[in-house]
């Protein structure tokens, strides 16, 4: 009920609203219709009220709602469901405990704040209240589990696509997971799956976004190596544009690999990389290699030509840029 009468006061733009058209149309007591009035602007929107003439919208607050995320979001499965907390450990433990619980494919958790969120290997990805997108969507594909790294490649390609669409950002995508903007991380990808010998049971795809973060609100063991959109442009942007357009790209993407459609996601995921003809130096379970990286295959695995010429597929792991 308070998201409708949120959406019909939307709907009058800057025009007053009666109370008593808010309770005919929605069929709630004048009573009813107040107390959900107070509680929109306890969740920070500014709604004037004049007596006799009734309620109008004056601003909305800078918070990830479900109810603003929704509107004129054009997805049908990312995004179905959005679950939301003001604070909360990681989306992705959330995710992994309601998917667990049989929460469907698309279900979105996203939080103004996470206090334990988490990258790869154990590393600590810092959320500040407010300031990024911290986020993850839970998806069941039907697909063997050794295939699960490509929704890493896949998302990165959503991301770097959003970004793309900020006057003056061009994204470059660090293999498998992260996203750069001028040689510093913006947005990183964690995906954790669930899986049996054969089949996927569900995987979550966290996503971190740094989006308003300033300069003095990243950590000081990240200042030189992290950036966000603000940094990058002097200028606060709408974490909910970001959301939507991130949704709807994601989306899009996940929906053709579905259909087997994974090849231009490579071909996409190259066009965005700033990992290809590089020198670098891997680090995955029982691998140490450097080499070149000289290509992404059709399973989303690194290439990498060694000193001695030959060639090596990683299909995990994490790389450093070698300084020759
Ligand atoms: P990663 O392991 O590739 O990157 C983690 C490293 O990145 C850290 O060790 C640190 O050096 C740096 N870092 C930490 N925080 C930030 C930041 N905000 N911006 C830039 N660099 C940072 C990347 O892991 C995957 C991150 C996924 C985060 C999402 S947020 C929603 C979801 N929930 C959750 O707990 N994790 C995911």
């Amino acid at each position: 009920m308070k998201d409708a009468i949120l959406n019909l006061l939307k709907k009058s733009e800057c025009s007053f609203l009666s109370g008593e058209e808010i309770s005919s149309r929605l069929q709630v007591s004048r009573t009813a219709v107040w107390k959900h009035i107070q509680a929109l602007r306890e969740d920070g929107y500014t709604i004037e009220s004049r007596s006799k003439v009734g309620y109008r919208l004056v601003t909305v607050p800078d918070r990830l709602y479900p109810g603003e995320i929704t509107v004129g979001l054009k997805t049908r499965v990312i995004g179905s469901r959005i679950v939301y907390f003001d604070t909360i450990g990681s989306t992705n433990d959330k995710g992994k405990e309601l998917a667990a619980n049989g929460a469907p494919e698309g279900l979105v958790i996203v939080a103004e704040e996470q206090t334990t969120g988490r990258g790869r290997l154990g590393r600590t990805w810092s959320s500040p209240k407010g300031r990024g997108i911290w986020m993850s969507v839970i998806l069941r594909p039907e697909i063997n589990p050794m295939d699960a790294p490509k929704l890493t490649l896949l998302t990165a390609v959503a991301l770097a696509r959003t970004f793309d669409s900020y006057p003056g950002i061009q994204p470059g995508i660090k293999w498998p997971n992260d996203v750069f903007i001028k040689g510093k991380k913006i947005a990183g990808v964690l995906t954790e799956m669930n899986a049996e010998l054969e089949r996927i049971n569900y995987v979550v795809v966290g996503i971190g976004v740094n989006v308003n973060t300033s300069r003095a609100e990243l950590p000081p063991e990240i200042e030189n190596i992290a950036t966000s959109l603000y940094i990058e442009t002097g200028k606060s942007w709408s974490r909910k544009d970001f959301l939507t357009k991130l949704l709807e790209e994601l989306e899009a993407l996940y929906l053709s690999f579905k259909m087997g459609e994974y090849a231009a996601v490579v071909e996409e995921w190259k066009k965005y990389s700033v990992t290809l003809n590089k020198k670098i130096k891997v680090t995955s379970p029982g691998v140490a290699l450097e080499g070149t990286a000289v290509d992404l295959d059709d399973d989303g695995a690194l290439i990498v030509r060694t000193r001695d010429g030959s060639l090596k597929r990683v299909v995990a792991g994490e790389i450093t840029f070698a300084s020759r």
